[in-house]
């Protein structure tokens, strides 16, 4: 109810009355939907408090995410009353050798501005899979976009604030609000190795797709890191922790965004102790077209389109099934436009005889890596299932 006051700029007049579990008429993809700020009613919303909506893989086939068809996940209330000229980013932390405030116009003039195509994704996407269920947002397989994003390189902004030898870790603050209200709590706070933050494509940006960022993709100031699960991407960026010691924000202890250290059988419960954070985002594609469920005729050839990406150098083939994984053949596969960007494949399919059929997509990448067909590795919070995207085709005599 918090965020549909601060979206309508009204207040929810019998807001306490609301039930805990319900989802407001207002967010729901009717006639009545106010929608969410900047955001196509096409997305499909999972949860408003907080705010989280994926995108169908049908609405994912253009190159580029559009801005509002890009997936929300927030773990908090985003700020409101956002002004982005008094906007500052702090660095700070034990292995900084000073601390430095920067405004936004600072950034920009004082470090070069670079673009990559970057894919986000959520490291939960894909958990209604699992079974047993793990808690947390059901996502299908649209907490993931690949957009342009621009600004300038996290590297030149900690090098500018000086490193101590001593550094291993960041982690991010950012402006959105705990949902219990509390300003003391941190909604998410979590971060990446300095190794990852120092590469060229982690960036500090401020624009997607030549436009600036929608408010619920942080606006105006955000990290981006490729092949890291999208939670490591702070949003609504105001510091930045240099730290001589693995990051413990919110959401970075315990078992969040955190895997067994050895593979588990499914329902087991695992000590925190035994829980590694995740550093890498498996090789994974989704087919873009046709919408699953699509019919065509037995002397037609069916077109496919899809995407693939991993946090390896690039993906190396991409191949499909029609006879439920006995077989494969490769699609066409086009390169990315920089590491960490999304790459297109494409094929023609022609049918044997009428009937139901699956097409299934699996991708692999330059370090060998592929999709599963079945869901992979079983891990309580239900991460990292990258299970070989299907659809069904009906073919008419
Ligand atoms: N400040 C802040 N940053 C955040 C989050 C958040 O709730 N608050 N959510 C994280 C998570 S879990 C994900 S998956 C990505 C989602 O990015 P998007 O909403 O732009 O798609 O943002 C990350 N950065
Ligand atoms: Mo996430």
């Amino acid at each position: 109810m918090a965020s549909v006051a601060s979206m309508l700029g009204m207040p929810v007049v019998f807001a306490d009355n609301f039930p805990k579990d319900m989802t407001p008429v207002a967010f729901l993809n009717t006639d009545f939907s106010i929608g969410l700020p900047g955001k196509s009613d096409k997305l499909t919303v999972l949860n408003d408090r907080p705010v989280n909506a994926e995108t169908a893989p049908h609405y994912l086939d253009d190159d580029l995410t559009p801005n509002d068809l890009f997936f929300v996940r927030n773990n908090g209330i985003p700020p409101s009353k956002i002004n982005k000229d008094t906007w500052t980013l702090r660095i700070e932390g034990e292995s900084a050798q000073k601390s430095k405030t920067y405004t936004l116009a600072e950034l920009k003039n004082k470090f070069k501005q670079y673009t990559y195509n970057i894919t986000l994704e959520c490291g939960g996407n894909g958990r209604s899979e699992f079974n047993p269920p793990a808690k947390g947002n059901q996502w299908s397989t649209g907490a993931v976009g690949c957009a342009a994003w621009t600004g300038v390189r996290l590297a030149d902004v900690l090098q500018d604030v000086g490193i101590n030898r001593d550094a291993v870790y960041i982690g991010y603050y950012g402006e959105d609000m705990h949902l219990s209200g509390d300003p003391k709590k941190d909604a998410i706070s979590r971060g990446v190795p300095i190794k990852k933050a120092m590469e060229e494509e982690s960036l500090i940006a401020w624009s997607m797709n030549g436009e600036d960022l929608p408010l619920l993709n942080g606006y105006p100031l955000r990290l981006v890191f490729g092949g890291y699960p999208a939670s490591c991407s702070g949003k609504w960026l105001s510091k930045i922790v240099i730290r001589n010691q693995v990051h413990d924000g919110q959401k970075m202890t315990g078992q969040a965004y955190r895997v067994p250290c050895k593979p588990v059988a499914p329902g087991t419960k695992v000590a925190d102790a035994d829980m590694c954070i995740i550093e890498r985002m498996p090789v994974k594609s989704l087919i873009t077209y046709p919408k699953t469920g699509a019919t065509i005729r037995l002397n037609q050839s069916l077109p496919i389109r899809g995407k693939a990406w991993s946090a390896a150098k690039a993906i190396q083939s991409m191949d499909y099934s029609i006879d439920f994984g006995k077989t494969w053949q490769s699609c066409i596969l086009e390169s990315g436009a920089n590491k960490f960007a999304w790459q297109k494949f494409s094929a023609q399919i022609k049918f044997p005889e009428a009937g139901y059929y699956e097409v299934w997509a699996r991708a692999t990448d330059s370090d060998g890596d592929t999709q599963p067909i079945i869901l992979p590795g079983w891990n309580p919070k239900g991460y990292l299932n990258n299970a070989c995207h299907r659809i069904a085709i009906k073919v008419e005599a």
